[in-house]
């Protein structure tokens, strides 16, 4: 029987896989538990508020969850996915790639950064990096592309696809998704 789905707040992931009544290849129910998670965040005019999934597509297992801000100070979702991966297994999370499945994904609710304003690594360049010794990420799932923001347009999707990282966009749920990332945004008309 399917264990039902842990919800974010009342179930705190940081140290637990569990298994979801998500079948493996239904994507959209994916991205709407990864967006599940973006509204934990706090709402910010500085960043969006995004929701993301470290899956094992291999055995249908949620390795790991993480919204922006999640961990301590200016913390991407896709971020603090690999870096609590990485912290469960005791390894830096630049090594995180070392001790990922080899059919690791992740959902996002928004297209992994390419560059941020405050100078920080980027969530691409973290997810590239996870494939230096030929396994790591191999898809990643998005919901929206980056609103230009922040920003402007954001290659990430390019970036990844020349890296050898599927992006796939599972739509549907672009209107709350970007609801969502720009709760704390001022509005300009
Ligand atoms: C994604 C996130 C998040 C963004 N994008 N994919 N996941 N916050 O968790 C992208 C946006 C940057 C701004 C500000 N947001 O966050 O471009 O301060 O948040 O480094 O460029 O940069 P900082
Ligand atoms: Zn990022």
């Amino acid at each position: 029987m399917p264990l039902p789905l842990a919800p974010p707040s009342s179930t705190p992931l940081s140290n637990q896989h569990f298994n979801t009544s998500i079948s493996s290849n239904d994507h959209p129910s994916y991205m709407r538990l990864a967006l599940s998670y973006a509204h934990e965040s706090r709402p910010l005019p500085t960043n969006f508020r995004v929701g993301a999934l470290l899956v094992d597509s291999a055995s249908n297992r949620i390795l790991t969850s993480g919204y922006t801000l999640e961990l301590p100070g200016n913390t991407h979702a896709e971020q603090c996915c690999l870096s609590k991966y990485a912290a469960e297994h005791n390894i830096p999370e630049e090594r995180v790639g070392e001790v990922l499945p080899e059919r690791a994904v992740i959902y996002t609710t928004v297209e992994p950064c390419v560059k941020r304003l405050s100078g920080n690594r980027s969530c691409v360049e973290r997810i590239v990096e996870t494939r230096s010794k030929g396994g790591g990420i191999r898809k990643v799932y998005v919901g929206v592309k980056e609103p230009e923001t922040f920003v402007g347009d954001n290659q990430g999707r390019k970036i990844l696809e020349d890296a050898g990282v599927e992006v796939v966009l599972v739509g549907g749920l672009e209107e709350e998704i970007l609801r969502v990332a720009t709760a704390g945004h001022v509005a300009t008309s």
